[in-house]
């Protein structure tokens, strides 16, 4: 079989993979707990931890609510691809509509930031996602749980990103 076809692989496969949330409707705060939940039941992965939640500005159209935004980290043995759908299941299962709009409201965004050192570039994926180096509701929850040292492929030391990126729009939620 091919590798790159596989659906799952062994431990030997195991990959952190850093998982960006966000929500800004029918209510984002539960939608964004209810994704931490649900990304801790993926088969072949377990969730390490997630950053505190934030609420961020919209990135877009500004006639939409605020988001809310955190960011988990999973150890998988899933290939992008799958793990990819994985993701797209659970946005389905919470009810994520996908409209005409770009960047348009929704119940639940899920990008794959980061999967190990990898850069991945085809028609379903784009690795590192191309929004992680200047979005503050990205790049401060990362930080949060990655630390100012983590080399970002092809973009430096996640520390100066965030220090390069104003946290404008930002508020973390003290209560998660
Ligand atoms: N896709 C490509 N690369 C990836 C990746 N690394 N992770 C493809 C996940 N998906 C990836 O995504 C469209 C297609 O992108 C998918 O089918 C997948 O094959 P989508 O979720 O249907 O649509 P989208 O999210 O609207 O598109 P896009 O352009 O990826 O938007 P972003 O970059 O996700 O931004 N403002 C605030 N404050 N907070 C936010 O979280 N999010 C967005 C969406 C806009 N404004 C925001 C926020
Ligand atoms: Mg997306």
């Amino acid at each position: 079989m091919n590798p790159a076809n596989k659906e799952t692989g062994s431990l030997a496969d195991l990959v952190t993979a850093y998982i960006g949330i966000g929500s800004n409707l029918q209510q984002p705060v539960e939608q964004v707990r209810q994704a931490l939940q649900h990304l801790g039941q993926i088969p072949h992965s377990r969730m390490i931890t997630h950053s505190p939640l934030y609420r961020s500005a919209p990135l877009g159209p500004p006639d939409q609510p605020d988001y809310i935004n955190a960011v988990a980290v999973l150890v998988t043995t899933l290939p992008p691809l799958a793990l990819l759908d994985a993701l797209q299941a659970i946005e389905q299962q919470q009810g994520r509509v996908r409209g005409e709009q770009r960047w348009g409201p929704r119940t639940l965004d899920l990008d794959i930031l980061l999967y190990g050192e990898q850069h991945i570039v085809n028609d379903r994926l784009t690795i590192p996602h191309p929004g992680l180096g200047d979005r503050n509701f990205v790049l401060y929850p990362l930080c949060d749980i990655a630390g100012e040292n983590m080399s970002i492929p092809g973009l430096g030391l996640l520390g100066q990103l965030k220090q390069a990126c104003p946290a404008k729009g930002l508020e973390l939620l003290e209560e998660c």
